[in-house]
């Protein structure tokens, strides 16, 4: 049988060689997420308390109230997890509302592990 000439096509300045893909998988940074924490005092009332999640954290007033009891009870409870710039208007807004009805409650953030 005599060979047939196979004809070499050239793909060298198009887009069609899928090639070998060595993939290298950068870490891309996820930016930190911050806890906002809330602190139990002797002397916010409750419902103050309560109040204060559902106004600044959409809770529920179940949720609130179930959040605040822990808070009551634990000495201090994660009450959200955000972005630091949204952490940090969470934590002023709650100490500005706070001391303008001058009740001692404290709200702080820290970063996630
Ligand atoms: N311990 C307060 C009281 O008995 C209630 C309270 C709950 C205060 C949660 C602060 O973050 C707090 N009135």
């Amino acid at each position: 049988m005599p060979l047939q000439p196979v004809m070499m096509t050239d793909n060298s300045d198009d887009d069609t060689d899928l090639g070998v893909l060595t993939k290298t998988r950068p870490k891309t940074q996820r930016p930190p997420r911050y806890k906002v924490l809330l602190l139990n005092d002797d002397y916010t009332p409750m419902e103050f308390v309560v109040m204060v999640l559902e106004r600044f954290f959409g809770m529920t007033h179940a949720q609130a109230f179930e959040i605040m009891l822990t808070v009551h009870k634990k000495g201090l409870a994660v009450v959200g997890v955000f972005s630091h710039e949204i952490a940090e208007t969470k934590v002023a807004q709650v100490m500005d509302f706070a001391r303008r009805h001058q009740h001692p409650l404290q709200c702080t953030m820290e970063k996630e592990d």
